[in-house]
């Protein structure tokens, strides 16, 4: 009934935000309503952006390194270009860049260990979730045009509930121009495995057997999915760390502008999630910073500890496996979601 909407203004739809108050940020810890807009965000989008929990002359300092170490990555994990995140092929855009774990003076604790992302990483995904993996993503300077299809980051049958999340920490500011990710808010709720691409001979990932899920989402269920609710753009500010539910739809953006885009990503697993062999590496030569500064915390870390060189060779890699190990059996029986994006919106797509 057209009439009944008369005098409703819709608000442009965009994440959730939750500022940081000065009382949270003396205490450490997140009141129960910043808390409560948080989880809401986790639950209702798929995603949340948390405003200024890294301090910006951590982010500078990273920065710098980052964009400083960004050739010689390329020449190293990139050079024959047959290298590619996420479809963006032949021509690299959007690359896997980890932050250097073997230099002291880059090592932070509002980085690594943040008060505030570990309060909501226990309270969306359980008590004592586990660190599994750090990576970040460098949108490359100067690659207007080139955006990501829309994806997940897995290639397997997940659970349909929130079992992985991450953390990603804005090193510059995000802006439309320089590709802030753009999501597909609410689309954790519902989404699995039929919704992907399958894989072939050709597209078939490392290990995986071809006829299992690509990351890539269907061209005809993204159509539909944008008669609904279409994506938005995350802008965020240096310093501000954005929580994405690993189910939730993104792609990344293409940079036209001359500055690299760089976020650090950092994984966190349910602790009751039955993989039980994924793990990363850290550098031996500091441990006291990462097992000295989690001791106590509401969190646990699997990594393996190495010397430098071998930490330094395992990362700006698509190296971590989130697949379930044990019990795998039971999505060959799992209840499917209800689909409501064939059931409900292919017919308006063929009307459209
Ligand atoms: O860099 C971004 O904004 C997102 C990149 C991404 O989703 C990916 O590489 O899987
Ligand atoms: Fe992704």
């Amino acid at each position: 009934m057209p009439g009944l909407m008369t005098g409703i203004t819709i608000k442009a739809d965009g994440p959730r935000r939750v500022d940081l108050s000065r009382e949270d940020f003396e205490k450490g810890s997140y009141s129960a309503m910043n808390l409560q807009k948080a989880l809401e965000g986790l639950h209702q989008d798929g995603m949340v952006v948390l405003r200024d929990l890294v301090d910006p002359n951590h982010c500078d300092a990273l920065y710098n390194h980052m964009t400083g170490d960004r050739d010689r990555i390329l020449q190293t994990n990139y050079k024959d270009h047959k290298v590619y995140n996420q479809g963006v092929k032949f021509i690299v855009a959007n690359i896997l860049q980890c932050p250097p774990f073997t230099k002291s003076e880059l090592l932070f604790d509002d980085v690594y260990f943040n008060p505030f992302v570990i309060q909501v990483m226990n309270a969306y995904l359980g008590d004592n979730p586990k660190w599994a993996m750090t990576t970040g993503n460098n949108a490359l300077p100067g690659t207007g045009g080139m955006r990501q299809p829309v994806h997940k980051d897995t290639r397997f049958k997940h659970p349909k509930c929130p079992f992985v999340c991450i953390s990603n920490i804005a090193l510059n500011d995000f802006t439309i121009e320089n590709g802030a990710t753009e999501f597909w808010l609410g689309t954790h709720a519902f989404t699995d495995e039929r919704e992907q691409v399958l894989s072939t001979p050709d597209t078939v990932f490392q290990e995986q057997t071809a006829g299992t899920p690509t990351c890539f989402i269907k061209e005809e269920v993204v159509e539909a999915r944008r008669l609904v609710r279409p994506p938005v753009m995350a802008t965020m500010k240096k310093g501000d760390v954005m929580l994405r539910d690993f189910r939730c739809w993104h792609a990344g953006m293409p940079n036209s502008t001359e500055k690299d885009r760089i976020m650090i990503a950092q994984g966190w697993m349910a602790n009751w999630y039955a993989n039980y062999t994924i793990r990363f590496k850290l550098p031996k030569s500091k441990a006291d910073f990462f097992l000295g500064t989690a001791r106590g915390k509401k969190m646990e870390i699997i990594a393996d500890l190495v010397s430098d060189q071998e930490a330094e060779d395992f990362q700006h890699r698509d190296n971590f496996r989130w697949e379930q190990t044990h019990f795998t059996e039971y999505y060959e029986t799992a209840q499917p979601n209800y689909s409501y994006t064939t059931a409900a919106t292919l017919p308006l797509l063929q009307k459209a």
